[in-house]
């Protein structure tokens, strides 16, 4: 009863660059090697989470992870001092020692799956961090995502965070970037779609990955106990377009799904689907955009679906929290005002600034992950990652000082930004503690 929808975003970290590590991403192969800010990147993050607690809604905070990992880079044979071994691994392989400072744990969408207490085999709020072995650097990332959710939801009465997917192309998993919940209240039973890319025992050709397996999701909705799953397969030509996960061309909330006509493979077999896992609990609200009103290419551009759709306390309408660059660009813009103008479940946009995300593929929707809590989970999370008026000014003031406004590969280099990189973490440390 009166479970609310948190967000759990991640805090964009010191080292934040554009190394062009997502194949398939095309808004990560386009901007390689250019000039990052992080601090103009943690600060949009940080202002998008003040934004939605603002509206009301519950949010915690995802620490950046400590890069670069040099463990991995010793891992590989570079040996010496921690500047010698990352100068030579800059010599040798600069898309190792990118990947060893990639700050991609941004992204909590693809944290892991969550599973809330009123869908769950055991009434517990269930989590399984995605492996994201599809990609190197992002592959790092899952022991210190488990290690992090276990601080976050501590209590094992109440909370269960699993060890991620065995560690085997079989079960690529890429986390709720790939899973939408529908549901009438957000503490009644829902319906969870699972949509995946490819099977396991399938030969891909495909020119970019397909990130999720579906055995990777039967995999976590068994561990989970998830009720009512209905599997879905994106549609294999808009993987070739350039939709890595399939939150880039869909949104849902409550009874309503929004997406692009060409996100799955079958639109009219998924409609029956989810209508019949729903059956007796509601009715879902079914908006699909056209190739004709949006195409695709413009959909993955704008990143229109990549919004948030959220219902703020008190109003009956959801808000879709869109980037900016859909106000930017006519037709998108076109579309989402059409949605909010409509009389359907849409009642408002509203745009934020993430450019500096969104040119490494990574949209509003990108940047949390959706943790549905019942009033006591919510008491029972550990507070000091729950934003306040007090912990965003303290983020905000340790942004502005460890920061740098300008930084490039070649940065990465340099040994003084090894040290300043952890610097900023330690502080950060007491900050959350
Ligand atoms: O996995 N980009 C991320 C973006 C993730 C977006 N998340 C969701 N759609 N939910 C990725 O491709 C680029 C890093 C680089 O190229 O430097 C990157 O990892």
């Amino acid at each position: 009863m009166n479970a609310v929808e948190a967000n759990l975003d991640g805090l964009v970290g010191p080292t934040h660059n554009y190394a062009g590590l997502s194949p398939g991403n095309l808004a990560s192969q386009s901007n390689f090697g250019a000039a990052s800010n992080p601090r103009a990147a943690a600060l949009q993050g940080l202002a998008k989470m003040k934004r939605l607690a603002d509206m009301g809604l519950p949010q915690f905070v995802l620490p950046p992870q400590r890069r670069p990992d040099l463990g991995f880079l010793r891992s590989l044979g570079f040996t010496g001092s921690d500047a010698r071994v990352n100068e030579a691994a800059w010599k040798a392989a600069p898309i190792l020692a990118g990947s060893a400072w990639s700050a991609s744990s941004m992204w909590a969408a693809n944290a892991a799956t969550v599973t809330p207490s009123a869908d769950s085999g055991d009434g517990r709020l269930h989590f399984t961090p995605a492996n994201l072995l599809t990609n190197l650097h992002r592959s790092l990332e899952h022991p210190h995502t488990t290690a992090a959710l276990r601080r976050i939801f501590p209590d094992p009465d109440r909370f269960v965070v699993h060890d991620a997917l065995p560690f085997q192309p079989h079960f690529a998993d890429e986390g709720a970037a790939n899973h939408v919940r529908l549901c009438i209240d957000h503490g009644a039973p829902g319906v969870n779609l699972f949509v995946h890319g490819r099977g396991a025992y399938e030969a891909w050709t495909g020119r970019f990955p397909a990130r999720q397996t579906r055995e990777a999701f039967e995999a976590v909705g068994r561990r989970h106990g998830a009720h009512r799953p209905v599997r879905l397969r994106q549609n294999p030509q808009a993987i070739e377009a350039g939709v890595f996960h399939n939150d880039v061309v869909c949104v849902g909330a409550l009874k309503c799904l929004l997406y692009h006509q060409a996100a799955f493979e079958d639109p009219a077999a998924m409609q029956a689907e989810v209508r019949e896992a729903a059956a007796g609990l509601f009715e879902p609200q079914f908006i699909e955009i056209t190739e004709a009103e949006l195409p695709l290419a413009d959909a993955i551009s704008s990143y229109l679906f990549n919004s948030m759709l959220v219902q703020a306390p008190g109003e009956g309408r959801l808000t879709l929290v869109a980037p900016i660059d859909v106000a930017e660009h006519p037709c998108a813009r076109a579309v989402a005002e059409r949605l909010a103008a409509s009389n359907g479940p849409i009642g408002r946009v509203d745009y934020v600034d993430v450019r500096e995300s969104m040119r490494n593929g990574g949209g509003p929707a990108c940047l949390r992950l959706r943790v549905v809590m019942t009033p006591a989970e919510l008491a029972a999370a550990n507070s000091a990652y729950r934003l306040d008026d007090n912990l965003h000014a303290r983020l905000t003031d340790w942004i502005g000082r460890r920061y740098r406004d300008h930084l490039t590969p070649a940065d990465l280099a340099d040994a003084a930004m090894i040290e300043e990189a952890q610097a900023a973490l330690e502080e950060l440390d007491v900050i959350l503690a």
